[in-house]
Order: structure tokens, then sequence, then C-alpha cells
């Protein structure tokens, strides 16, 4: 029987490691030793790993995620999927770079992690790391997170949880996949269809802020984020809402921001749900200073988007409508037909 060529690629993060004889936790010496704990992969796959580094994922930012996503590219037609195992604190941005960098997919690219240490009892690492080269065996085209119970689509992972290994939640869509007594996945996942030819488009422009509205939060704050970036996303309340009573209105930094040919994005602070910049005043407000709405996308998916975006244009306008545009399941479809600037 045919056993599928997957190449493993190892980041670093708490799934790479390992308790030393002093009891504090340090990364695993080589891939091979961490894939000899999950011997039971050799039954159904052909696995080759290289390491792309050791880094707790806080460390990784946008250059690691060109360089993840450009390996994939090299090797894109020697392997028949991708497996990556990852720390969890920062895998939804990378999973959401490598779903806009990667697109057309014809193969799957699996990210996994864990919350316990692979050689420390009660690790949820074996566990997931077997799970993501099922699925990266499996007919699934798409960047995904496979973590505990679930089968994420890449850009709308979040890590919801610092303390249960079902870590990762589905925002805003259902999980693509579910992992039980076998694997069922849903019908709303990207299978692999011959002749389809993957889309690199490696572009990143890493200075994008991020600004959560809180009750006092100053328009000058606001005004240095957008004078030291190239564009911001602002996560206000509710369905986008921002201030406007205040004398230095923050409004009035968006508006002069966007004068000046930069975007804001305007997001929701809330975990699920979409902007509806319409529904009050103080979301109409923003909205007519230039935001452009984040409608249902998570707030790691807007950032890397916005960087992603601004990496290939500084135009206003194409900035705006590729933000609204949905290029790998970011943005609901309803959404994306109804919502407007
Ligand atoms: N700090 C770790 C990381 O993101 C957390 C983990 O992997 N569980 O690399």
């Amino acid at each position: 029987m045919y056993r599928p060529k997957i190449l493993h690629i190892a980041t670093g993060g708490t799934i790479a490691m390992a308790k030393g004889e002093d009891g504090s936790l340090a990364p695993i010496e080589s891939n091979e030793d961490l894939l000899k704990m999950v011997p039971e992969i050799d039954g159904f796959a052909q696995v080759h790993t290289i390491r792309l580094s050791s880094f707790d994922s806080a460390d990784l930012s946008p250059p690691f995620w060109l360089d993840l996503a450009r390996v994939i590219h090299e090797e894109y037609e020697n392997y028949d999927g991708f497996v990556v195992s990852h720390g969890t604190d920062t895998m939804a941005y990378s999973a959401a770079a490598l779903s806009y960098i990667l697109q057309e997919l014809d193969k799957p690219v699996v990210l996994t992690g864990s919350q316990i240490a692979i050689g420390v009892i009660g690790s949820d690492g074996k566990r997931n790391l077997v799970n993501a080269f099922r699925v990266a065996t499996s007919d699934i085209a798409e960047v995904m997170v496979v973590f505990g119970s679930k089968i994420i689509r890449g850009v709308r992972a979040r890590k919801i949880s610092a303390f249960s290994l079902e870590a990762f939640e589905s925002i805003n869509e259902n999980a693509i996949g579910e992992i039980g007594l076998q694997l069922r996945f849903s019908k709303s996942r990207a299978t692999r269809r011959a002749g389809r030819r993957l889309l690199y488009t490696p572009a990143m422009e890493p200075s994008v802020g991020l600004v959560t509205i809180h009750p006092g939060l100053r328009g000058e704050v606001l005004e240095y984020m957008v004078d030291h970036h190239e564009g911001v996303i602002l996560l206000g309340y509710g369905t986008g809402n921002i201030p406007v009573r205040e004398e230095d209105s923050l409004v009035s930094v968006v508006k002069a921001a966007t004068q000046k040919g930069k975007p804001v994005v305007v997001g929701t602070q809330c975990v699920l749900g979409s902007t509806n910049l319409s529904l009050y005043k103080v979301g109409k407000n923003v909205m007519n200073a230039g935001a452009i709405p984040s409608v249902d996308m998570t707030p790691e998916a807007a950032l890397v988007k916005l960087m992603w975006v601004l990496g290939q244009t500084k135009d206003l306008s194409r900035v705006e409508s590729m933000m609204m545009k949905s290029y790998c399941g970011e943005i609901s479809k309803q959404l994306e037909l109804t919502c407007h600037v």
C-alpha cells in the first residue's frame, strides 16, 4: 500500500520539549527523537523531517512566516502533505500567514502543537502529532490547525484557553473536521483537486499595529500607533463601536489617518460575531471617517491579512477592496456579499 510522503517541519514550541534531569523543560535534541515518540506514524506515512527553528512561538514574527512558506513552496512538488509542529501561543498567526501566502492548495498543510510537553505525563503532544499526520494524509487541501478533537481552517483558528487541552476553537464557522472514533470531515472543506496550481504570494509588511479600544483610551495613543505603522487594526466594542464624545476623539485620528492614505481596519473585541458599522452612531462615525470593517475575521486573521495586503500595495482603495475580499475563508460568504464600506 502506498504510504503518502509527508514533510514534517519542526519550529519549536512546547510539543518539541521534554523534561531534563534538572526538571526544567528544554527543546528535544533532534526531530528524530521527537518522531520516535510516535512510531505508529510509520505505518501510514513516509516522513521526512527538517527543523526550521526551536523557538517558543512567542518569538516568531513575519520574516519567519515567509521562511516557513518558502520551505513549503520549495518542497511542494516533493510531498503529498505537510505537518508543521509549532508552539501554541502564535500558531493562529502562522496559520493565517500560510493561508494567505499559499493559496489554491492541492494538498494539506497542518499545524499542530501541544499544551503539555510531549515527554511529560498527561501530554497531549503524541495525540495531536499523530492526528496531524493522519489529517496530512487525508483529502483536505487547506491550511489547518489540528488540535485536540478539532480540525480548524487556518484563518479561523484562535487559541482560546491557556489551560484546556482543547486549546483552539474555530471562530465564526464550524470546524472543518472532528476527531473522535474516526476522523469526520465537514462538506465545507476544500479537497484535493487535480490541476489546481499553487498560488504563492510571499508578501508581508510587518509594520502593522493592533489597538484594543477600552474606556479611557486617549486619542494620542492611537495617533502614536498610526504614526509608527503602515496600517492599524482597531478592536472596537461589540459590532465595531468606537467612542466619539472625548475631546481628542479617536474618530478624528482615524479620519486623519485615512486622509493620509493609511488604512485603519475596525474589528470587534468580542470573540464571536461580526462588525456592523452602520448599526450604531458610534460605528457609523468611524465608518464615515474611512475605517475598513473587518467583518467576521478573527483579530489574528485581520492583522496578518493587513500585513499581507500592505506587502503588495499601499494604495488605500486597493487595500480596502482586498481587505473586504475573502481569499481563504477568513470572511463568511454571506457577509462578504452584503457588507459594504
Ligand atoms: N509558549 C509555548 C509556545 O507557544 C506554548 C505552547 O506551545 N504550548 O511555544
